[in-house]
């Protein structure tokens, strides 16, 4: 059996509907049916499910995580680290966050947030920068699966791209910085820095004054990847100051973002709902059928989360 624990009674009860059909054999259920007995449970899909739910299930084989980061569910100081944690793949995430961050880097080159004001007050505010997409370096800060995927739709708008990850990589027409040793010499190379790292404890508060400070001066920002990135008011006095000419930022801590945050109203910040890289239902239902339908032939569960690398 497997349990599908999402928000909404209707939304659980169509993954479950969906499961069942591309998964011959499986019993798919929402996690609060009657008849749900833990030990009979092998697989769960959830995202942010209440601590200690996922403990109370002793039999587990996998646990689906209905986004690309796990965070939402090794927060739980309970939840069964042994048990395969899978996170959310497949090609219609990297689309749509590849469409994510050309809209926001464009929205940024092009005064998205400014015009977007000036028409809400019948403002005629003619504004046309100097630079072409052709002229500017978009350092993608975490090329992993998702950022190398935005990367053709970048380098077909005409930016430059860098990226820097944990290990170097051989993308093509990507210049690769590795390790925290070679972060600076990545930031003072980024017009746009784009956030896609996941959520562990080194990474957590990274964007702070300090790093904010070795961008080129006038640098844009985008977080598509997690709140806890970024240090708010570290942010805020960096646009305030034109250290940082604007910001586009898709993820929050907490979300939703409370009604009194400074990023609402900031009038250099575009506030998107976690909407970057939502594939759909359908796709993520196969991934997830896929992946069953694979284990239980005896394959390998794919795109797993490593305890050892918090990721
Ligand atoms: P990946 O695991 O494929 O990529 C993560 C990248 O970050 C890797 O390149 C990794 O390096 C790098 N990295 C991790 N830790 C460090 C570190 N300490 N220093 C330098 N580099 C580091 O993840 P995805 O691309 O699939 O997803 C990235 C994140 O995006 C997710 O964790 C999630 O938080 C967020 N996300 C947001 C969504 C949204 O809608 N806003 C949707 C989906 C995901 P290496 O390659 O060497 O391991
Ligand atoms: C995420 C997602 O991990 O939406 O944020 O996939």
């Amino acid at each position: 059996m497997l349990l599908v624990r999402v928000e909404g009674a209707r939304t659980r009860q169509a993954w479950c509907d969906l499961l069942e059909r591309m998964c011959p054999g499986l019993a798919a259920r929402p996690f609060d049916a009657p008849e749900v007995r833990p030990e009979e449970v092998r697989y769960v899909l959830t995202w942010g499910p209440p601590p200690g739910w996922l403990a109370g299930l002793p039999r587990l084989n996998a646990i689906f995580s209905l986004g690309a980061g796990v965070d939402h569910i090794t927060a739980d100081p309970s939840w069964p680290s042994h048990v395969p944690l899978v996170r959310m793949g497949g090609e219609e995430p990297g689309q749509r966050m590849g469409e994510y961050l050309a809209w926001a880097c464009l929205t940024l080159l092009r005064h998205g947030r400014t015009f977007a004001i000036a028409q809400a007050e019948r403002r005629w505010d003619y504004k046309v920068g100097e630079d072409t997409a052709r002229d500017l370096t978009v350092g993608i800060m975490g090329m992993g699966s998702l950022g190398a995927a935005a990367v053709p739709m970048l380098r077909g708008l005409g930016y430059r791209v860098i990226g820097w990850s944990r290990s170097r990589k051989a993308l093509e027409g990507v210049e690769s910085f590795a390790g925290a040793e070679e972060l600076d010499a990545f930031l003072v190379r980024s017009d746009v820095l784009v956030c896609l790292l996941p959520s562990t404890p080194e990474t957590a508060g990274i964007v702070n004054a300090g790093l904010l400070a070795r961008l080129r001066p006038g640098a844009g920002f985008v977080n598509a990847a997690r709140g806890g990135h970024v240090v708010v008011p570290d942010l805020v006095a960096a646009l305030d100051s034109g250290q940082v000419s604007g910001a586009v930022l898709d993820v929050f801590d907490p979300e939703p973002l409370p009604a009194e945050s400074p990023l609402w109203s900031h009038p250099k910040v575009t506030v998107t709902p976690h909407v970057a890289s939502v594939a759909r239902r359908e796709a993520r239902a196969r991934y997830v059928a896929e992946a069953i339908l694979g284990f239980e032939a005896g394959g390998p569960l794919p795109n797993l989360y490593d305890p050892a690398r918090g990721y």
